[in-house]
């Protein structure tokens, strides 16, 4: 009874990814939900096997897993500035997130839910993964191919530069905000242009950047950007 359940399951869960177009899978405990989309229309290359991606992520142990600390971080990116890269199918990082981040855009975003299977398995990694954890990784798809320029704003030193930028600490920085930040820290020439850096951040050309659409680092990623 309980295998052919489990094969129901496994059924309904395959279903689920074609009719979905994996964008919202379920699979034993392995999940992707898609956070940020990305109009097809303007999607201009998805990751495939053999591209070198660019991403940046945070990882954590999920609320869900049955071993080690829930809600604990244990690596970003972000804290960095550097997004990780790897060619998509050579098996240089876990399954979850070769399998997560498949077929993506430049510029989305998911969230994966990845069961130790996908993960780390029964051994783990290092002292804050223990074997059997189930993972949560918030995953952005920044660049194929392409190494991502380094930009100015990302490189105070600091593992929270949107922080040290957001001087009245509303979550928003606005031009004076990042012109006060990179005179403190860069040399203003003529090879920095201050509006030029900030519109570059500034996704929606709105006038603020958020913490969303922030790049650089900006500590441990908050409940409201997940
Ligand atoms: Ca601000
Ligand atoms: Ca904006």
């Amino acid at each position: 009874m309980i295998i052919i359940l489990l094969f129901i399951n496994l059924i309904v869960s395959l279903t689920f990814i074609w009719a979905s177009d994996i964008e919202s899978a379920d699979l034993n405990g392995f999940k992707i939900i898609v956070t940020k989309a990305i109009d097809p229309e303007k999607c201009k290359s998805r990751a495939n096997p053999g591209d070198v991606l660019y991403v940046h992520y945070t990882g954590s142990i999920d609320e869900s897993s049955q071993t080690g600390v829930k809600g604990k971080v244990f690596d970003s990116s972000l804290r960095r500035s550097d997004p990780l890269d790897f060619k998509l199918g050579a098996g240089s990082v876990i399954k979850g997130l070769e399998e997560g981040i498949a077929n993506a855009c430049v510029g989305e975003k998911r969230t994966l839910i990845i069961p130790p299977e996908y993960g780390y398995g029964s051994n783990g990694a290092g002292k804050i993964i223990p074997g059997g954890a189930t993972l949560r990784f918030d995953v952005e798809l920044v660049s194929i191919n392409i190494r991502p320029k380094r930009r100015h704003l990302y490189f105070s030193g600091s593992d929270n530069v949107f922080k040290e930028i957001d001087l009245d600490n509303d979550k928003l920085l606005v031009l004076p905000e990042v012109a006060e930040y990179l005179a403190k820290h860069f040399k203003i020439g003529p090879h920095i242009s201050v509006p030029k850096i900030f519109s570059a951040e500034d996704e929606n050309n709105d006038g603020v950047i958020t913490f969303d659409e922030f790049k650089g680092t900006k500590g441990v990623v908050e409940e409201q950007d997940l």
